[in-house]
């Protein structure tokens, strides 16, 4: 089964692979020749998540899945929130990273989380579905795996980076993950898979 990603980001689509399996065939817009930049001006995670799946339903007709995600920092009153991706500079995730530890470096409260709102759309309407992680933010960067923010972030319960792990444990384990598995359980109670 298709499921068809609203996103330009291909490490996003390729977590998204390797979480789903290969049950199911990931795309995303490139698949679709769509290659223009998606006006990403919601004020949540919610609302940029549906921007993203509408904008792509529209232009496939096929239904779409949007993923709005980012770090959550508690020092900095939940910044980069939605901005994460674009925090200091545009997708510069070495740069994003720099500033976020500069902002926190005399801090002690290290706390933070990663957050997925994936929105789902058919011609039926739209769902949500939500997936958190929680931990520490480190001071400098660790790992050469993952993506973003993945080599400042150590999760809960957990003594490395999401950035040293093997890309199949932070997938085990990821917001991402998590929100999807709400995904497929409500496919699943549609019959659609
Ligand atoms: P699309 O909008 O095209 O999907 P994007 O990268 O702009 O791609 P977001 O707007 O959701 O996606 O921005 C999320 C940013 O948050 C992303 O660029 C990373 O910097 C960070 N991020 C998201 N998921 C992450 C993860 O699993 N690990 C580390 N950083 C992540």
């Amino acid at each position: 089964m298709e499921i068809l990603i609203a996103t330009h980001n291909l490490h996003k689509k390729e977590e998204i692979q390797q979480i789903l399996g290969t049950d199911y065939i990931v795309t995303s817009l490139s698949d679709y020749d769509l290659n223009e930049e998606i006006i990403e001006d919601g004020k949540t995670f919610e609302e940029n998540a549906f921007i993203k799946a509408k904008y792509c339903f529209d232009k496939t007709g096929k239904p779409s899945v949007g993923d709005d995600s980012g770090l959550v920092v508690e020092a900095l009153g939940g910044k980069p929130g939605i901005f994460s991706a674009r925090y200091a500079g545009n997708h510069n995730f070495k740069k994003n990273i720099e500033k976020v530890l500069d902002e926190i470096k005399d801090e002690p409260n290290r706390r933070a989380y990663f957050i997925t709102v994936l929105c789902y759309k058919d011609n039926d309407g739209e769902h949500y579905f939500e997936g958190r992680v929680y931990g520490n933010l480190t001071n400098e960067v660790f790992g050469e795996d993952g993506f973003g923010y993945d080599p400042i972030f150590i999760p809960d319960d957990y003594n490395q980076t999401f950035a040293e792990m093997l890309p199949e444990e932070k997938n085990r384990i990821s917001h991402r993950s998590e929100a999807l598995k709400k995904f497929l359980e409500f496919l699943n109670s549609k019959g659609v898979v």
